[in-house]
């Protein structure tokens, strides 16, 4: 098991920031970005601004008396989203998964591609020097092995950090601060620990899990130990909208025979709608691609009408690209591969309001499928036209799957 490396990426006073960068002659001064009016909120202001006590959400006349000499600029959103936009681009170049919790923040899993925190330092790094090049912006950064280390990280040294926190800093770093900052301890689960006399992290970590049981219940008290222990295993969810799932494979011998290519497109289709329905989403965009002998490479989409989660739309779409937007010219396809992205929740959206018969079918047999599948192995049930085309080829990604028809109902 290659060992975890999670980064968060956080920018310093994001919008303040910007503001700044836009108007130099800002620079050093304590800078508010909100509408300094009664009922105005103020959104972020610089570091300089932050040392007479002012902080997001605060009423701007509040702030206003702490910070009478304040410069106020109002919010400009759709500047920020744009280079917040650039920014996630930075951060897709160099992780291969990125969950982005906000405008500013995202978690990045290393895991496989840097070593050790040592290595996601280094990384971190790049990316701080990449921000600070490309928008003149800094950026604070936590490595760690886990998303609630790696997120205090980010915060230690902020404006222009970068923290490292391994497992061993636990008691230095971690113990000392108050119960509040462990993730999901609001200020009632911190007035029940502090009920109890828990005041730090440590006094959770050095408390027995049935004392804190009885403080706030069994789940939370689990939780919180873990937490105080650095241990937390949530995933590095990559970000739903811009992710996509495909299949392709090599074969040893290209491709001739349209039925042969044709049985190829629906046995991928078939491993991303299994995909798809494993997880509970659908997609839109159907993906197509096709390498021929001589290495042409043909990418082509196409995007539904609806979004799907079965099989048929999505062969429907890849045969219709490869038909039409593919030209082979006699050439044998060396490479197959097809996949979906726009990737939604299957709950998210209400879907037709009078599905036509068809597709009301398709799902219930879908979801035979997949029942069976799970119950008897992933080769269980495979379509006629899939029984014995025994291609020759190689797994570049997906499980193998074998021929084994079992008389399932065919449509
Ligand atoms: P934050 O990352 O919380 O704050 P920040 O980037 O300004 O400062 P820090 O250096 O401490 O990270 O939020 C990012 C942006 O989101 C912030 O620049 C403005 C906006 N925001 C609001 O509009 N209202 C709020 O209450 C908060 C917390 C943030
Ligand atoms: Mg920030």
């Amino acid at each position: 098991m290659p060992m975890r490396v999670v980064l968060h990426l956080d920018m310093d006073a994001f919008y303040a920031a910007i503001e700044v960068r836009e108007d130099p002659a800002l620079a050093g001064k304590p800078v508010i970005v909100g509408h300094p009016g009664k009922r105005g909120v103020v959104a972020t202001c610089s570091y300089e601004a932050r040392t007479f006590g002012v902080r997001s959400a605060m009423p701007s006349v509040v702030a206003a008396r702490l910070c009478p000499d304040a410069v106020w600029v109002p919010v400009r959103m759709g500047l920020y989203v744009e280079i917040s936009r650039r920014i996630r681009k930075i951060l897709d170049e160099e992780a291969p998964v990125v969950e982005p919790l906000s405008i500013d923040e995202a978690f990045l899993d290393m895991t496989g591609w840097a070593k050790d925190l040592d290595a996601g330092a280094a990384i971190a790094r790049k990316l701080k020097d990449r921000i600070r090049a490309q928008e003149r912006l800094t950026a604070s950064v936590g490595v760690a092995p886990n998303k609630f280390l790696a997120k205090l990280a980010s915060d230690l040294e902020k404006p222009d950090g970068l923290v490292v926190l391994p497992k061993e800093a636990i008691p230095e770093t971690l113990w000392p601060l108050p119960v509040e900052r462990l993730w999901g301890v609001g200020p009632k689960g911190a007035d029940k620990l502090r009920l109890g006399g828990l005041r730090t992290i440590g006094d959770v970590a050095r408390t027995a899990e049935d004392a804190i049981a009885s403080l706030m219940g069994a789940s939370m008290a689990r939780h919180v130990k873990a937490l105080a222990g650095g241990e937390d295993d949530r995933a590095v969810e990559h970000d739903r909208a811009s992710r996509s799932i495909s299949e392709e494979r090599t074969y040893t011998d290209d491709l001739r025979d349209p039925r042969e290519i044709d049985r190829a497109l629906l046995a991928r289709a078939q491993g991303v709608a299994r995909q798809l329905r494993r997880e509970g989403l659908v997609a839109r965009t159907v993906h197509l691609k096709v390498r021929a002998g001589d290495f042409t490479t043909w990418t082509r989409a196409r995007t539904l009408r609806e979004p799907t989660d079965l099989v048929d739309p999505i062969v429907g779409a890849a045969r219709e690209l490869l038909a039409s937007r593919v030209r082979l010219e006699g050439k044998g396809v060396r490479l197959l591969g097809v996949g979906v992205s726009g990737i939604a929740p299957a709950g998210a959206r209400a879907g037709p309001l009078f599905p036509d018969a068809d597709t009301v079918r398709a799902k219930r047999i879908a979801g035979a499928e997949d029942a069976i599948r799970a119950k008897l192995g992933d080769t269980a049930v495979t379509r006629a036209s899939l029984v014995g085309s025994g291609l020759p080829m190689h797994h570049s990604s997906g499980k193998p799957r074998t021929k084994n028809g079992r008389g399932f109902p065919e449509e």
